[in-house]
């Protein structure tokens, strides 16, 4: 069954904010490469990579749709922080933003009872449990270093054997 367009419209501005998440984290990456941060310059060039990966998984949707990808302009993202503490606060926050747009996507594939769209979107919602997830767990970690630049370091030597 081809997409309706109001989902084919949804599904690709989905994709828009995907790479948009990918193009935030890479600058992340470089916020924290410019700190020497490398395990944390780390952990956001490989999850860039994952936002790459959710974006061609709506695409290739698309694709074997029968429908049209459109791409459009990514947003510039921001490039400069005040602390580690507030980058991944900001991470936390656009996750949960992207959790929600999830949602409202697959309440549109139920309302339009495109059921192909709505399987692809499960996958998606797991995915996003796991997203936040990892992020917060950052996050509380660093809340719980406080001032501590030895445990900085650590949890930057931790955060760089992130391979996938
Ligand atoms: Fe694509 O999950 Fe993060 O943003």
């Amino acid at each position: 069954m081809t997409m309706k367009k109001e989902v084919c419209d949804a599904v690709n501005k989905q994709i828009n904010a995907e790479f948009y998440s990918a193009y935030l984290y890479l600058s992340m990456a470089a916020y924290f490469e410019s700190l020497s941060l490398k395990g944390f310059a780390q952990w956001m060039k490989t999850q860039a990579k994952e936002e790459e990966k959710h974006a061609m998984k709506l695409f290739d949707h698309v694709v074997d749709r029968d429908a049209k990808v459109m791409l459009d302009a990514i947003d510039k993202p921001k490039q400069e922080w005040k602390s580690t503490l507030a980058v991944l606060e900001e991470a936390y926050k656009h996750e949960q933003s992207i959790t929600l747009r999830i949602h409202t996507l697959l309440d549109l594939a139920r309302k339009e009872k495109d059921y192909a769209a709505e399987v692809l979107l499960h996958w998606f919602v797991a995915e996003q449990v796991e997203e936040e997830h990892s992020t917060l767990t950052i996050l509380d970690q660093l809340k719980l270093l406080g001032d501590s630049r030895s445990g900085l370091l650590d949890l930057d030597r931790e955060l760089g054997g992130r391979k996938d």
